[in-house]
């Protein structure tokens, strides 16, 4: 049995937890299968394999046991510890440091969910305040590029590729001007966004997928979102 067959990321179009996974398997070039799941509607055999209820979940096959594991960032490690071509710092104390920063990343998503469901136009312009001075925050770590720690991507990258990604929609709806402090910043979210494996981590009809969550939310972002038909 080959990877293809031992490993099954458990997914959802849109979720920025799992195309961490998906693009630490795609820089490790390891095979995998794929099966992304409605979670308005979760089938059983998810409810039955998945404790939280969330994606990701990698299932594990191997010497005839299957393992479930879930959490992204325990995946990561998992995959780290298994897979070819590590993506964290050798050094303990780098490795710690890229930790701490995909700990941020996930502080930065709990940010965009309040940013997207925020009720009110004055709600909105607060959160993009919030997460432009998160971005500020990130904006220190950052030195020449073109990833997080120079020359070498890293899991942080595979981190952050997703969070941008939804800016890139984001900034066609309006100007929220989220990155204009942080201009190394924003040169990095173009470098993710030209990273094959960052890419293909979401279908193409991502885009759409993104705006029909985002008007389904109802929030002040969704009724900046221009009507069918109008919108180019
Ligand atoms: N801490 C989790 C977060 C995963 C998560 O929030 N997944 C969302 C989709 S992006 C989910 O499965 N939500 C379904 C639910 O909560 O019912 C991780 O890092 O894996």
């Amino acid at each position: 049995m080959d990877n293809q067959d031992s490993l099954t990321l458990i997914s959802h179009h849109l979720c920025p937890y799992v195309q961490r996974a998906a693009i630490s398997l795609a820089e490790k070039a390891v095979p995998f299968k794929r099966i992304d799941i409605d979670l308005a509607n979760k089938p059983a055999w998810f409810r039955s394999l998945s404790p939280l209820g969330k994606v990701p979940l990698l299932r594990v096959r191997e010497a005839g046991r299957e393992v479930a594991i879930f959490e992204s960032a325990v995946i990561l490690e998992y995959l780290e510890e298994t897979q070819p071509h590590p993506l964290h710092p050798q050094d303990p104390l780098r490795r710690a440091h890229h930790r701490s920063w995909i700990e941020f990343g996930s502080s930065i998503l709990n940010r965009i969910a309040a940013f997207y469901n925020a009720p009110t136009a004055a709600d909105l312009g607060n959160e993009a305040q919030r997460l432009a001075e998160m971005f500020g925050r990130v904006e220190s770590e950052l030195g020449d590029g073109p990833w997080f720690s120079g020359q070498r991507f890293s899991l942080v990258d595979a981190v952050y590729g997703p969070i941008f990604r939804y800016f890139d929609t984001f900034d066609d709806i309006d100007d929220f001007s989220v990155f204009q402090e942080s201009p190394k910043t924003n040169s990095w979210r173009s470098a993710l966004a030209g990273r094959g494996s960052v890419a293909a981590a979401v279908p193409v009809d991502y885009r759409a997928r993104l705006l029909s969550f985002v008007r389904n939310r109802r929030g002040a972002l969704a009724a900046r979102i221009a009507p069918v038909g109008i919108a180019s």
